[in-house]
This record gives structure tokens, sequence and C-alpha cells, in this order.
């Protein structure tokens, strides 16, 4: 059962390629220094006060699927409009590749076939906007806890970067790209997964296709939608405006609890 798995047993074995990633038998695989070592760095991120508060991987509430919202609101980007992604969209996403690279042993470029042949959890949560609206959604999508384990990570790793395809404010440099950041602790929790469906159907452009973000326990500016490159890091202080996020660069909380 995925729940019983802690975060320990998760890090070890991190050696399994791909095509091994499953949430069984990580006992059997070496044990591997590097990561020992992210998992010390990892642990000490839980001296935050609202750490102290929250169990590290205490679940968001799950509910029944008759408690799913006949609508569930898009918010932010309802479409990216670069052209790379109007190509993309075009052909159904078949040339999208996820990368998964920076203070990883093995980057990766995955397409959603890749994904969607990989063990997947749906669960059902309820996403909170600060603007005071909530919907409850079925969420289906890759752990990705198990992606990283398969990356292997590096000394130094501590930060999951989301790099996203949209610019929500129209800027030169660049700085007006969509991002996201959580840390290793939440990385690995359960219920943070790379979602391609909203009940049971691929996700629509307006909920983040071809794959977001779901990170239960956050409010929803955390949740990335148009993902296209996740970075693995030791600090997001030189990235944009410093602060791990479009929206924290803007003021808001980077540790965005619920
Ligand atoms: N790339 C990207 N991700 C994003 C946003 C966005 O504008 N761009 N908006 C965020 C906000 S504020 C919320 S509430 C949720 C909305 O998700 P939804 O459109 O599926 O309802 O996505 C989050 N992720
Ligand atoms: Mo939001």
């Amino acid at each position: 059962m995925t729940f019983s798995i802690t975060r320990r047993r998760l890090l070890i074995g991190s050696a399994a390629g791909l095509g091994t990633i499953g949430l069984t038998g990580c006992d059997e695989v070496v044990q591997n220094s590097n990561v020992e070592n992210v998992l010390a760095m990892a642990e000490k991120l839980t001296i935050g006060s609202q750490r102290l508060l929250v169990p590290k991987h205490e679940l968001a509430r799950e509910f029944s699927e008759a408690d799913i919202s006949p609508i569930f609101k898009p918010n932010g980007t309802s479409q990216p409009d670069s052209e790379e992604y109007a190509r993309m969209m075009e052909n159904g996403f078949a040339d999208w590749r996820l990368k998964i690279d920076g203070l990883v042993e093995r980057p990766v470029a995955l397409s959603l076939a890749d994904l969607k042949r990989l063990p997947s959890r749906t669960q059902i949560t309820r996403h909170d906007c600060v603007e005071g609206w909530s919907a409850i959604g079925k969420w289906t999508g890759t752990p990705l806890g198990a992606l990283l384990q398969s990356a292997g990570l590096k000394p130094g790793a501590r930060y999951a970067v989301f790099h996203c395809a949209d610019q929500l404010e129209q800027t030169l440099d660049g700085s007006g790209t969509y991002y996201e950041s959580i840390d290793l602790i939440d990385a690995f929790h359960p219920q943070t997964i790379l979602a391609y469906q909203l009940n049971g159907k691929d996700l629509e452009v307006a909920h983040g296709a071809p794959l977001r973000l779901r990170v239960e326990r956050h409010l929803g500016y955390k949740h990335a939608k148009y993902l296209m490159r996740i970075e693995i890091k030791d600090s997001f202080a030189e990235l944009w405006g410093g602060k791990g996020g479009f929206w924290e660069d803007r003021g808001y909380e980077w540790y965005a609890g619920i």
C-alpha cells in the first residue's frame, strides 16, 4: 500500500532505471550514500514552524466520487499563448516532453506516453485558491517521488523547480513565465503527483494540459500547470525574483500549506 512507504524507503535505491520504477522492492537495491546525504538535508528542512505542526507525510483529506464538483473553475492562464504551445496542442502533445534535469544523476525527457506507462495514483482532493474558491476533483498522475528516485538525486539537491509553458505577464526577459518550487519533503509526499487526468479524462488545456503538478496540502497557486521542465536545485535564490515562484516573487508565501 502506497501510504505505508516512508520517504526513506523511496529515497533509498535511486539506482533503479525508469523501466523498473515501482513502489516496492526498494530494500533490495544497494543504498546510495548520496541519497542518504540528501535525506539528511531534507530532514533539516522539517525545522520550520509549519512543519512542526503538520507531520511531514500526513495526507490531505481524500473525498468520494459523489463529492466531485460538477464544475472545476480554471484559474490563471487558461491557454499558454506561445506558438510552441499551439503546435504541441495541435498534435495532441505527441511532441511534448517533460525534462527532468539539474542536480540529478540521469537527466530524462519523458513523453506523455512514457508517463502514462508508469505506476499512477488517483486521488480525489479539494483545491483551494487564495482568491476564495474551492473545488473537488479526481486527479490521476505519476508520483513525483518515484520519478526523482529513478533520475537519482545528486548531493546538494533540495528543491524541485517547475518551469511552465505560460507567460502570465508579458516581459522581455522571461520573468513573467509561471514557475513554482517545492522542497524534497513535499516532492516525495505520496500525494504529490504529476497529473495528466482530471475526473477520468485527459487534462483540458484550461487545467494545464498535458501535465500539471498536484501538491495537495498546498494552496492552488503551487499547483503548476503546463509543465515543461522540472529542475532540481540547491537554491532558487538566483532564479527570477528569487522567491521560488511567479506569485511568490509578487508577495505570496512560498510555503503555502493549508
Ligand atoms: N502555469 C500555471 N500554473 C498555474 C496557474 C497559472 O496561471 N499558470 N495558476 C495557479 C492558480 S492561482 C490556481 S488556483 C490553479 C488553478 O488550477 P485550475 O486552472 O486547474 O483550476 O493553478 C495554478 N497553477
Ligand atoms: Mo489560485
